[in-house]
């Protein structure tokens, strides 16, 4: 019996050597380690042996099955490394699993172009951004209440945050354009507040600011109207509700038509059947005049869009946290 295994083994070690693809590796292993391989005919014969040769030859068995098995393992290895480094050009191809744009950038693409449409340049400003952009420039000085509204992710001990809405850049952008101007500007934005279904710590805001002679809260509206038209390709019911924002005189907030319940009431819209989507409003004479806008002369107004909540209702996003969640069963939907 040892002599028959010293042959398998001599056998399948010269075998080893002539093994040039994973077929040959595939006949290698049905031959010697199969289930009706050479190995396992010999095995079937233990039981015509005494006990204690039985148990002396089993041990020697196991060492020849190792050393066969080390040997189809190493050329398998070697066999798989090989195939990587060289391309086999009779090789059927393998599948490449492609990346995708997310669903936040392409939307981001539709919008800029409706804003672009509509006569608005288009910018992105800074995500860090200082106290004095955040707040103080928007009628917001410290210590005022109102700073409460928006839960800060404070950098270098209150000098620089990150931006909590992207109003931040208003007077900035002002200053640069002189009116009559109109421009949006879109991006990341990050409160530092408890996430639920409509809340994240970081979300993307879109701001719009028009100064001109006439701009005014009608002007705001039909803008409102054509966006929203465009974006949903579908007429959709707005309404506009009264607000305070420090920055906005009047200020307004504004609401969809909730798509996931039609309006019936789900936790989604904590049951009034509509979505906040939007803070609005005539600028404030205090932010004009930070931008050195003669306000006896120009007015504006301005909006601030939740880009997450618009998107979750053009889709039947059911809770902003997947957006971020980077479930690829979420993501490969779009
Ligand atoms: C603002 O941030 C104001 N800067 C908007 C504004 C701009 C008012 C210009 C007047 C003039 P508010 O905090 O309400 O307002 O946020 C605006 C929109 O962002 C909300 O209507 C909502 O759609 C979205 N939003 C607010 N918080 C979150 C959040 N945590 N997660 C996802 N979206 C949010």
């Amino acid at each position: 019996m040892k002599e028959q295994l010293d042959n398998i083994l001599k056998e399948a070690q010269d075998s080893y050597y002539h093994i040039k693809n994973l077929k040959d590796l595939e006949n290698f292993r049905i031959k010697f380690l199969g289930r009706n391989g050479l190995l396992a005919s010999l095995s079937s014969k233990f039981k015509d042996f005494p006990l204690e040769v039985r148990k002396e030859i089993g041990q020697y068995f196991n060492f020849v099955k190792e050393e066969i098995n080390n040997l189809y393992l190493s050329k398998k290895e070697f066999l798989i490394t090989q195939k990587k480094i060289f391309f086999d050009l009779s090789h059927p191809g393998e599948k490449i699993e492609k990346g995708r744009i997310h669903l936040i950038s392409k939307e981001i693409l539709k919008i800029k172009k409706i804003f672009s449409n509509l006569g608005f340049n288009i910018e992105e400003g800074r995500e860090l951004v200082s106290e004095k952009e955040n707040f103080d420039l928007l009628n917001i000085p410290p210590n005022h209440p109102s700073r409460d509204l928006w839960d800060t992710f404070w950098i270098n001990k209150k000098e620089y945050l990150l931006r909590t809405h992207t109003s931040a850049h208003q007077v900035e952008y002002l200053l640069k354009y002189k009116p009559p101007v109109k421009f949006i500007v879109i991006g990341k934005v990050y409160r530092h507040e408890a996430t639920d279904q409509r809340h994240e710590m970081q979300f993307h805001q879109i701001e719009g600011v028009s100064v001109g002679l006439q701009s005014n809260l009608s002007e705001l509206k039909s803008v409102f109207q054509i966006f929203f038209e465009n974006y949903f390709n579908k007429k959709i019911e707005i309404v506009f509700r009264n607000s305070y924002f420090p920055f906005t005189e009047p200020s307004l907030e504004v609401d969809i038509s909730c798509v996931i319940c039609k309006g019936k009431g789900c936790s989604l819209c904590k049951k009034s059947g509509y979505l906040e989507i939007a803070g609005a409003g005539m600028i404030h004479p205090y932010v004009l005049q930070q931008a050195k806008i003669n306000i006896n002369k120009y007015y504006g107004y301005a909006f601030g869009i939740g880009l997450e909540r618009i998107i979750m209702l053009k889709f039947n996003i059911p809770d902003v946290r997947l957006f971020h969640s980077m479930d690829l069963r979420f993501i490969n939907q779009f």
